[in-house]
């Protein structure tokens, strides 16, 4: 187990026991806690269901009976893949309470991304919904399901259509017998709990180790800078497996400290209005993307939205001008997020001056947390220099999961993780993300590591060179640009290469938003494409473009 990811080292963990940011407890037990505290209190709103803290908690019982008596034992993975609605929070803690450990994949995933992430994890099962995104089909599910050796069960939620997957309804058992017996060996804070997806740099997402203890201290200490408590009403709009939507402070977060969670089935500012609107909504969240559409809306409907506080923004680079619209469009206060699956979040404070609100991506949220800048040595750099950022923390992983080899890559010996991101830091400690080190496009929130997409291109009829980067764009942050070499032939349209990529397997939003032929490409010193230099020359193209 130890060699699969890394823990703390044992001083460390002391000192972050002692210093009491790890409590004793674990995931599930947050909802154990409200349930004995208030039971009565709503803890879920979701499409026709509102459940209180009693009734969750009990749901999640007997799902975690039906799930143990399958059986599906501790320690064991468990991919879930599933939309916005109420079985996903019931699935992931009926997980956590039997000690299985869901690895969680967005709805957006294709089938490929699907299929690695099963192999790496090890899946002793899959959790999904029928037909819902593209990698989430029943039939993919199944063949997957069959193919990979882990896999013993394959769950559906709604209807499986007469395939042979088993229904999520079929679990929830009638009996609320604690799915653990006192046989079971004792568990602790320190156990895996979840696995969660990298952006990822290299061809395929990688798994993010994280543990009771440091999730539970993530969300607590994440509801607090962003002044959630029990009376809060949170929207979960972005989809419920991103780590912003689990625990910035997200679900796990609001059900921390005792507050309602609501899920939005879309992200779409018309539903998501209705439901600020009946449901009181004081929090929520959304990629810099979406900010847009709602600011519009907002303008048009005649949506009560006075509930709503605090507007969270995360993901991807907030435009200033753009930030400066929040306040007054929607009445509420604007938190800018900057965090990473991987661990670290940054807050801006609700009581910042407007203009540190609207140009930084805010403070680390841990005075635990350790953030370095440095130069292309490895060399800390002074306040307001641009460098690579580094962190380690009590809630920062030190190693990916079955992923060793990444080690020395991806983090210092002393256990500092690269985050790939360049920023500069003021001397108060504000963070400004200024660009990534790591060669992956952010388009909307959503991250493509550009080597992936590059490795399909290069396998279509006489493509020669292929380069993908990204380029600002108003809307999604990023779009993304593939430039092609073809000597002496056609181009591939995008369609072509739309068609190409999706029989590979790969998500919609991976296929480049433009493609573009090239007689050459820049290359470095090694012979690597120059991915900075590329970007400089078309970004220059573009200004005399206009
Ligand atoms: P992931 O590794 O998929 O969890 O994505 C985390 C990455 O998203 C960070 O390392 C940043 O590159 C980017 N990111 C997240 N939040 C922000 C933000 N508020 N501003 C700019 N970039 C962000
Ligand atoms: O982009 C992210 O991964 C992200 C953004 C905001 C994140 O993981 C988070 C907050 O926790």
């Amino acid at each position: 187990m130890s060699q699969e990811w890394p823990r703390r080292p044992e001083d460390l963990a002391r000192r972050y026991r002692e210093q009491g940011f790890w409590e004793d407890g674990l995931l599930d037990g947050l909802l154990r806690e409200q349930a004995a505290r208030q039971a009565d209190r709503p803890a879920l709103v979701s499409g026709g269901d509102r459940l209180s803290y009693a009734e969750l908690d009990a749901r999640v019982d007997r799902l975690a009976s039906g799930l143990a008596g399958l059986p599906i034992r501790r320690g064991e993975r468990v991919l879930v893949q599933l939309p916005n609605r109420t079985e996903y929070v019931v699935t992931v803690f009926a997980l956590f309470r039997i000690g299985a450990v869901p690895i969680l994949a967005l709805p957006a995933l294709g089938p490929a991304d699907l299929e690695s992430l099963v192999r790496t994890g090890g899946a002793a099962a899959m959790i999904v919904a029928p037909g819902r995104g593209p990698g989430a089909s029943s039939a993919v599910a199944e063949r997957i399901a069959r193919t990979a050796p882990s896999v013993r069960h394959l769950v559906v939620t709604g209807d499986p259509g007469g395939g042979e997957a088993l229904p999520w309804d079929s679990l929830l058992s009638s009996s609320a017998a604690p799915p653990t017996g006192p046989a079971s060996p004792e568990r602790s804070p320190d156990d895996l709990a979840l696995l969660l997806l990298s952006g990822g740099t290299t061809g395929t997402p990688k798994l993010i180790p994280r543990t009771h203890a440091d999730y539970r201290y993530n969300a607590r200490a994440s509801a607090g800078a962003s002044g959630v408590n029990g009376a809060a009403v949170y929207l979960a709009v972005l989809p419920v497996a991103h780590n912003f939507t689990m625990v910035s402070p997200g679900i796990v977060g609001t059900f921390a400290v005792g507050g309602t969670v609501v899920l939005s089935p879309d992200p779409s500012p018309t539903t998501a209005f209705e439901l600020v609107e009946r449901e009181g909504v004081t929090i929520s969240a959304l990629v810099p993307a979406l900010v847009g559409p709602w600011l519009e809306e907002a303008r048009r409907s005649g949506r009560d939205l006075s509930s709503l506080r605090v507007l969270q923004v995360g993901g991807s680079r907030l435009d200033e001008a753009t930030a400066r619209r929040v306040g007054p469009a929607l009445g509420c206060r604007l938190q800018q997020v900057f965090g990473m699956a991987e661990g670290l979040n940054n807050y801006t404070g609700l009581d910042d001056p407007e203009d540190l609100v609207c140009t930084t991506q805010g403070r680390p949220l841990s005075p635990a947390d350790e953030v370095l800048v440095v130069d292309e040595q490895g060399d800390p750099l002074p306040a307001g220099a641009v460098g690579e950022l580094l962190t380690r923390g009590p809630y920062t992983l030190r190693g990916y999961y079955r992923a060793r080899e990444l080690d020395p890559l991806r983090f210092t010996p002393d256990g500092f993780y690269r985050t790939g991101d360049l920023v500069t830091r003021s001397e108060n400690g504000d963070l400004t993300v200024v660009g990534r080190v790591k060669d992956q496009i952010n388009r909307a929130g959503e991250k493509i590591a550009a080597v992936e997409v590059e490795e399909m291109l290069m396998a279509l009829p006489g493509v020669r060179g292929a380069a993908v980067v990204g380029l600002p764009d108003p809307v999604l942050g990023e779009r993304s640009v593939a430039l092609l070499v073809v000597p002496g032939q056609e181009c591939p349209t995008r369609d072509e290469v739309r068609a190409q990529m999706s029989e590979r397997g790969a998500a919609a939003f991976k296929v480049p938003d433009e493609v573009r032929r090239v007689g050459r490409l820049p290359l470095t010193g090694v012979g690597k494409v120059d991915k900075k230099r590329l970007r400089e020359e078309l970004m220059r193209e573009e200004l005399t473009r206009g």
